[in-house]
């Protein structure tokens, strides 16, 4: 982390809870682990955490909460009853929370939530406006700000901005019922890095994004406009150090002995959520029931203690589950115990930690299965108290936890046949098997703490913003343009390669819809007609297309990647080094390819094959474009063949064609002192390449490339040739000498 910066932590609550007593207020410091991990970050300099205090508080006792707070470092965001019902309770609790944990079933849609959301959202951004600077460094957290990162974007541009979610991300298949799914994806674009638990919640949040609002990705990283969102999986983790602590004290060592004592040496069963439905709470006395059932002989040997913290019980699903754990929490009892024997001790409240830790540390074994839980913390908690090592952790595979904890018994908590015979299978397990998967995942857990996760987040913040700076660098800004104006106007021999589609044009579905339009070609021309300009049209299409649109002006051409060339005036000349004898066998895969994959076609040239798949359904195209790839990939390289990957096409030709060396000819034959190059794709980066150093390499586009310079668009090419165009009037308003200095 950068430490010049100050950070800024929003979350819905604040990690205190605010308490009334005779009119006194009363500020209590959460434990959660959020709280404790990000306490290394807000009480350092002059950082600040920003959120909900967790109460209504009156007009009259606000500032005084505010001054109060001030002192802890945390500044409060003010809710009224009304929105902590339909923002909070309404839409993050009961439309998000649920289809986010695959209960689409469960979600309400409610237009009033969803304007109280929005305005809550705001709320938050107008309270963080108040504090923020563009050097701040400000980091949200979960579903309900997700509105937030493009709120406070649009008002501060350049500050850095992360947000992670700590609940999962569903499915683009769940996510996209969500009538207010657009809205909510662009406003988590306005973040810098987009961090979730797990790389599923990654894919499927970047699915979304490809089929919801069209944004294109490159690997992990979606393409907003002209920056770049990094979208990366930081699981979470808890402050290991002070639960293994914690079950080393004298403390937790007496109420182990007592809590073993009062289930008369039994063999525990533990399991500690908060009341909520994604927790898995009903399947799980189920299965335990099952496993009674079929175990008669470990009756009256087994207790499992629940332990459910109170939680949402406002929301209408909440209260039926109550009374669903309560009626089976029952029957099981009433069904199994005997005298001396319950199956199940059920708590209903909150535990202080001492209490929890001598549960960790005595429980045999812990049932930890969610049926969807961003992490999950219990069972890193249960790692960290197994001082002897001894114990094992049954994880229900939807749980964020499974991908690291891969030496707990996995279970899928649906099939509550399989768990029951893994409840036994774990009151079973021979103790150098338990020793031996503890050992493995107290490795991760303590080397992957709740430490670790806050500086990778911080880090991977700070190499973004880093990166987006040295990017914007070489953004052509106003001042870039007028400079490259300056130069264009100062030489005498000037070279001008500029590629087609995606550089001139825009891409079009349709291949020979991208015809140049009236403004294309009036700028074409007055640089062509320019007596001290050799203008080159570089690209891949086939020459007869480019002949058609563009070979009544005075330029020439390069076609089809160099395999054709042509001299304004003159025919054009191919290559005549170059064969043709591998095409037929490339065009039948292609061909299999493009009857297996509707929208898809090829585009025959006189020296290469080009497979589009421009036109195919999301997804699949790009499916079946790497079946292709593979397929070709052994049967081009001992041919003398190269494979490109443009946009949304594949292309194979020659490997003694590209680009670069179809321009070198134009270098070989002059001596220009002014160059400029622009293109799209990596076609273009061979003409990069050839270039000499002083010439001017424009990329469009914001990918990796060997160009000096970035335009965003087709647009903005358009507009810096029509700087070129003008560049004699421009030059001739100022003086000349000093411009000239300048732009050198
Ligand atoms: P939660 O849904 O709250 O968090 P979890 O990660 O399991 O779920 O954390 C629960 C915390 O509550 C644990 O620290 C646990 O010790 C404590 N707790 C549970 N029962 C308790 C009891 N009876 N008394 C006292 N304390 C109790 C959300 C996401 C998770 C994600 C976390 C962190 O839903 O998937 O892991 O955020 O990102």
């Amino acid at each position: 982390m950068n430490p010049e910066k100050r950070v800024l932590i929003v979350s819905n609550r604040l990690p205190v809870k605010i308490s009334e007593n005779e009119g006194e207020l009363a500020y209590q410091n959460s434990e959660g682990g959020l709280a404790t991990g990000l306490g290394s970050v807000y009480k350092q300099g002059t950082n600040v955490w920003i959120g909900w205090p967790g109460a209504v508080i009156e007009d009259g006792q606000k500032d005084q909460v505010r001054e109060d707070l001030k002192e802890l470092r945390l500044h409060p965001v003010f809710l009224t009853q009304q929105e902590i019902n339909d923002f909070y309770e309404g839409f993050s609790n009961e439309t998000l929370w649920p289809l986010f944990h695959y209960f689409p079933t469960y979600s309400t849609y409610n237009p009033q939530y969803w304007e109280s959301y929005k305005e809550v959202n705001q709320k938050f951004a107008d309270e963080i406006l108040k504090v923020a600077t563009k050097d701040d460094v400000i980091w949200i957290h979960d579903y309900q700000l997700l509105l937030l990162p493009e709120l406070i974007r649009k008002e501060i541009p350049e500050v850095s901005i992360g947000f992670f979610q700590h609940i999962p991300f569903p499915s683009y298949e769940i996510f996209r019922s969500l009538p207010w799914r657009k809205e909510l994806l662009q406003g988590l674009y306005g973040a810098d890095v987009i961090g979730f638990h797990t790389y599923d919640d990654v894919r499927h949040f970047i699915s979304a994004a490809s089929r919801i609002t069209n944004t294109n990705s490159i690997a992990n990283e979606l393409i907003v406009g002209d920056r770049r969102v990094t979208v990366d999986a930081f699981p979470i983790s808890i402050d290991y150090k002070k639960y293994n602590e914690l079950a080393e004290s004298q403390q937790a060592k007496r109420n182990e002995r007592k809590l073993k004592q009062l289930i008369n040496h039994n063999k525990l069963i533990i399991s500690i959520d908060r009341l909520d439905y994604s927790k898995g709470i009903i399947h799980r006395l189920e299965a335990y029931q099952l496993f009674l059932e079929k175990h008669p002989e470990l009756r009256g040997k087994v207790t499992l203690i629940q332990l459910v913290v109170p939680s949402r019980d406002n929301v209408q699903k909440y209260k039926e589950l109550k009374e669903e754990m309560n009626r089976m929490v029952s029957e099981i009892n009433g069904r199994f115990s005997t005298l001396g024997w319950q199956p199940i001790q059920h708590f209903y409240r909150s535990f202080p930690l001492h209490l929890l830790s001598a549960l960790y540390k005595a429980a045999d074994v812990a049932l930890v299965t969610p049926m969807r839980d961003g992490m999950n913390l219990v069972s890193k908690e249960y790692i960290a108290s197994k001082l002897d090592q001894k114990g094992v952790l049954i994880l229900s595979e939807m749980a964020g936890a499974s991908r690291e904890l891969s030496d707990a018994v996995i279970v899928n908590p649906y099939d509550i046949w399989d768990f029951a015979d893994k409840i036994y299978q774990a009151l079973n397990m021979p103790e150098d098997e338990q020793k031996r998967r503890m050992v493995a995942m107290q490795q991760t857990v303590s080397k992957f703490d709740i430490f670790n996760w806050v500086k990778n987040f911080m880090d991977k913040l700070t190499e973004v913003k880093a990166n987006q700076t040295a990017l914007s660098a070489r953004i052509i800004n106003p001042s870039i343009q007028q400079k490259i104006g300056i130069r264009y106007f100062y030489g005498m021999k000037r070279l001008i390669l500029l590629d087609y589609d995606g550089t001139l044009v825009p891409f079009h579905k349709q291949v020979n819809a991208a015809v140049p339009d009236e403004e294309l070609l009036g700028m074409l021309k007055t640089l062509a007609e320019d007596p001290h300009n050799t203008v080159v049209i570089t690209s891949g299409r086939d020459y007869h297309t480019l002949d058609n649109w563009l070979g009544h002006l005075p330029m020439d051409m390069i076609a089809e990647h160099g395999a054709w060339y042509k001299d304004h005036g003159k025919p054009w000349r191919s290559r005549r080094d170059l064969t043709n004898d591998w095409r037929q066998e490339i065009y039948h895969v292609m061909d299999i390819y493009s009857r297996r994959t509707p929208g898809a076609f090829i585009e025959e040239k006189s020296y290469s094959l080009a497979w589009h798949y421009r036109r195919v359904e999301e997804g699949l195209g790009t499916l079946r474009a790497h079946e292709l790839m593979a397929d070709i990939k052994h049967f081009i390289s001992d041919r003398g063949l190269q494979m490109l990957q443009g946009d949304k096409v594949i292309e194979i030709k020659s490997i003694a064609v590209n680009k670069g060396k179809a321009a070198k000819r134009w270098l070989e034959r002059d001596q220009y002192d002014f160059i400029i190059a622009i293109g799209d794709d990596h076609t273009d980066e061979d003409t990069f390449k050839a270039m000499p150093e002083d010439a001017i390499t424009i990329k469009v586009g914001t990918n990796i490339s060997a160009a000096s310079y970035f335009l965003k668009s087709y647009e903005d090419v358009r507009k810096l040739l029509k700087e070129l165009c003008n560049a004699e009037e421009a030059a001739t308003n100022q003086d000349k000498d000093m411009l000239l200095k300048e732009a050198s």
